[in-house]
């Protein structure tokens, strides 16, 4: 099981093996935690998934599934991209959520990254209620089978980052 650490701040500016980001099933960018990380990781990250795409997924990539790229100019050695669920208050997507999780850590693992920083998944424009997504993402981890030896929450604001020590708190319990 890794270890937990939860951190107010930016994710672009962690220095981890590996930043996840929260994107979208073309995953030629977009606003929110997407935005900022291929703004701050330069072209190649784009390029490369833009091969990804022509290579091995031409429809997107499926939700709840994950890739690696190179990192770019950020302090990380790779950038693993996953898409999250949209919220909808008529069907449980929980799971889709939750394999966002070990799916990234699955590919952290191919890569050999022994760290691993997540934003709040889905907690943006997907609109998922972030005391539902902690809860979500904090055991997923929790119960991962990986290598990685820290996962790191980094948390966009004192509101969602009081939240995720709830959360955690209440798991510890
Ligand atoms: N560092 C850490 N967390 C951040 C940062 C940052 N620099 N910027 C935003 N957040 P979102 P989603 C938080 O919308 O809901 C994109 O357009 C933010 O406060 O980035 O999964 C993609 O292309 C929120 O808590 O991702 C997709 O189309 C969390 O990151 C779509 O949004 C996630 O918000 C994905 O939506």
């Amino acid at each position: 099981m890794p270890k937990i650490i939860l951190v107010e701040g930016d994710i672009t500016k962690q220095r981890v093996d590996a930043i996840v980001n929260a994107a979208n099933s073309s995953l030629m960018g977009g606003g929110g935690v997407d935005g900022a990380i291929h703004r701050a990781g330069g072209r190649t990250i784009l390029e490369e998934c833009k091969q990804i795409r022509a290579d091995r997924y031409p429809d997107g990539l499926p939700t709840g599934q994950a890739v690696a790229t190179t990192a770019g100019d950020l302090h990380a050695t790779w950038v693993i991209h996953t898409v999250g669920p949209t919220y909808a208050k008529s069907e449980d997507r929980s799971h889709l959520l939750a394999s966002c999780h070990t799916e990234s850590l699955r590919v952290a693992d191919e890569q050999g990254a022994r760290s691993v920083a997540f934003p709040a998944i889905s907690t943006g424009v997907y609109r998922y209620p972030i005391e539902e997504a902690a809860t979500i993402a904090l055991s997923t981890v929790a119960e991962s089978n990986t290598a990685v030896k820290e996962v790191r929450f980094v948390l966009h604001g004192a509101d969602a980052y009081a939240v995720f020590e709830r959360a955690l708190r209440a798991q510890m319990r």
